[in-house]
């Protein structure tokens, strides 16, 4: 019964239950529905309860993202058998640069906090503690470094997958954000450490705000998190999700070198194709209007001339003319 109304809860997302269409739905009285939530309350569930609205579901006991839970019903090969869990680190990106020579391809690292998470070309990356989830993956493909880059792309339309399977819709906004209500809830930063024919090791870095409900005063209006969005979603299931769907695409590429499923993808998830967008590269700023995702993962766009521009991805950012995007 316990684990019906928690199903029931979950399935009701960020929309109020009544305790009347619980009892209805799982075939109980009221006073059993409401000793039952008593009791996942003390179990550590935390339920709104709202008079005349009913009950929803607020945050998950034990969402610790260590080993033992994300390793339950994995259906990884290789990606995330060993989860390195820590509390604080600098940026887990660094943290896993520095052990690359000696860890195992798939190994993931996850911090609560970062002091020093980084987005790309050295900017910042807010990681406050518990609020979201900061990790990094590594990868040892036997490939040419020119073909990494589009790790991003598979690492984007991967999170895009596992968040649509838990209901929640996104965006891409190529190459590296994750959207939500024109707001980024997700950044991706792949780094790579190489010599000029072989990879050493890939480092995909992911963060994606969850819990966070306040963001530093520069990125309030460009940045949101899950639970800001009203989507109350477990982060331990978020980052299975992502392992599941990222080993299959990234396998399917390395051993295949089949591209078409994840640029389809990234071209119904974008948000900026047809759009006219500003390009931003250092100090230059151009308008331009995004045509489509080529067959590299590059973008196109037509500048004001007419001409068409072929962006290999991490060289520019792109902005909304109105905002963010
Ligand atoms: C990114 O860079 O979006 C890549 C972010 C990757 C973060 C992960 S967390 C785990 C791993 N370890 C790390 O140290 N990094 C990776 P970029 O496209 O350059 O975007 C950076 C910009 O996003 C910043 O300049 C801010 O404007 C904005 N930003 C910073 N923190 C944010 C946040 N928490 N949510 C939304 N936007 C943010």
């Amino acid at each position: 019964m316990r684990n019906k109304i928690i199903k029931v809860i979950l399935n009701s997302g960020q929309e109020f239950i009544s305790g009347e269409e619980l009892s209805n739905e799982l075939g109980i009285s009221r006073t059993a529905v409401w000793k039952h939530i008593k009791k996942l309350k003390e179990e550590g569930y935390e339920i709104e309860s709202v008079n005349k609205k009913g009950y929803r579901l607020v945050d998950f006991p034990g969402d610790v993202l260590n080993l033992e839970n994300i390793n339950h019903s994995l259906n990884t090969k290789h990606i995330g058998k060993n989860i390195i869990h820590l509390s604080t680190i600098d940026s887990t990106n660094d943290y896993l640069k520095r052990i690359g020579n000696q860890e195992n391809h798939g190994t993931v690292v996850i911090s609560e906090e970062q002091t020093k998470g980084k987005g790309r070309l050295g900017r910042q990356w807010e990681s406050s503690a518990g609020e979201g989830i900061w990790m990094s993956i590594l990868l040892k493909p036997d490939m040419v470094p020119y073909k990494a880059p589009f790790i991003t792309l598979i690492t984007g339309v991967a999170i895009v997958n596992a968040l649509s399977k838990l209901n929640i819709n996104v965006n891409i906004k190529w190459p590296n954000d994750i959207i939500i209500n024109n707001k980024k809830i997700c950044g991706i930063l792949t780094e790579l450490s190489a010599e000029i024919e072989r990879i050493n090791y890939i480092v995909v870095g992911v963060g994606i705000n969850v819990k966070n409900m306040n963001f530093p005063s520069d990125l309030d209006k460009k940045a949101t998190s899950l639970y800001k969005e009203k989507y109350i979603v477990s982060r331990v299931d978020i980052v299975k999700g992502i392992l599941d769907e990222f080993e299959n695409l990234y396998d399917d590429y390395i051993e295949n070198n089949n591209k078409e499923t994840v640029l389809d993808l990234c071209r119904q998830y974008s948000n900026i194709i047809n759009k006219e967008v500003y390009m931003i590269k250092g100090e230059e700023k151009e308008l331009v209007t995004c045509i489509d995702i080529n067959n590299e993962g590059n973008l196109l766009v037509k500048d004001s001339e007419g001409q068409i521009k072929e962006i290999i991805s991490g060289e520019v950012s792109i902005r909304g003319i109105k905002g963010y995007i």
